[in-house]
């Protein structure tokens, strides 16, 4: 079985982070081995949320792994708390005793042309730094501007898309795929990798903003990836899922605000996955 090492928040409620990957990346069949970098009472879309940082902690963790003889198919990064934190994060990363076969950094910091509560303007600048060691890096519109020093335009047409693919590959990335596009009202996820191949994948577009998506987008792919898809099979997987899980999120009487409800359609992503694997070398 293949080991992914998540290295992300734990948010008690709200559904993101860890709370995403470790039953997403259960149900694909992959050993989530999830490293916390911060213990929040409730993502930061909610008012009073307290936080403890596990900075302090991360370097422990990872000697106990490495004394463990631990071995990492993966390495996955999602919400880091400070610049610190993804100074850090990249130190341990060049600590490990055997580079995994992928690296997966899903540089998670804003959304709708703003950082999340809670960053500074310095932390796109330490994530930038962090994101050169990517395989496949998966940011949204806003992050991937952050990144680049783009303007924000909640729209962008191809050129533009392609110049910010383009611009994301130069921090050092193998492949860069960019989430939360729209393209002639759809929705729709870029992909770009070193040597020219592009992918675009189009979904229907729901008028409705949640929390988690972008969790959810990069979990799938990063299960996807460690057990040997090709890029444009798992972005295409990943972005159906998420699409299939707005759908029923809007759908669902018991709908929260603050996230979505993808612990209903987990069965569909573990018979969708199953397929993609028989027809895999
Ligand atoms: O879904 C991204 C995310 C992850 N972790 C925390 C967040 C957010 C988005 O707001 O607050 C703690």
């Amino acid at each position: 079985m293949k080991r992914i090492a998540s290295i992300q928040d734990f948010s008690c409620i709200g559904s993101c982070s860890q709370t995403i990957a470790l039953p997403v990346l259960s149900a694909m069949g992959v050993e989530c081995a999830a490293l916390p970098t911060a213990l929040l009472s409730a993502h930061t879309a909610f008012d009073g949320f307290v936080s403890l940082d596990l900075t302090p902690q991360l370097p422990a963790i990872m000697a106990h792994w490495r004394a463990m003889h631990l071995r990492f198919d993966a390495v996955y990064t999602g919400y880091l708390a400070s610049a610190e934190q993804v100074g850090l994060v990249g130190a341990l990363l060049d600590d490990m005793d055997e580079r995994p076969a992928l690296t997966l950094i899903d540089p998670v910091m804003g959304d709708n042309g703003a950082l999340y509560a809670g960053f500074s303007d310095a932390f796109p600048q330490a994530m930038r730094a962090l994101c050169g060691r990517a395989d496949v890096l998966t940011p949204n519109v806003t992050e991937a501007c952050l990144l680049t020093g783009t303007a924000y335009s909640p729209v962008q047409d191809a050129a533009q898309t392609r110049r910010l693919l383009e611009r994301l590959l130069e921090l050092g990335c193998r492949a860069a795929v960019l989430t939360g596009l729209r393209v002639d009202g759809d929705m729709a996820v870029a992909a770009l990798q070193r040597d020219g191949t592009g992918t675009l994948v189009r979904t229907s577009y729901i008028p409705e903003v949640f929390h988690g998506t972008g969790d959810l987008f990069a979990s799938t792919c990063a299960g996807a990836l460690v057990q040997g898809a090709p890029l444009e099979r798992a972005v295409r997987l990943a972005a159906d899922y998420v699409a299939l899980t707005l759908r029923r999120t809007v759908q669902a009487p018991d709908r929260r605000w603050y996230g979505v409800n993808f612990q209903e359609t987990l069965p569909e992503l573990m018979a969708r996955w199953q397929n993609i694997k028989e027809e895999l070398p």
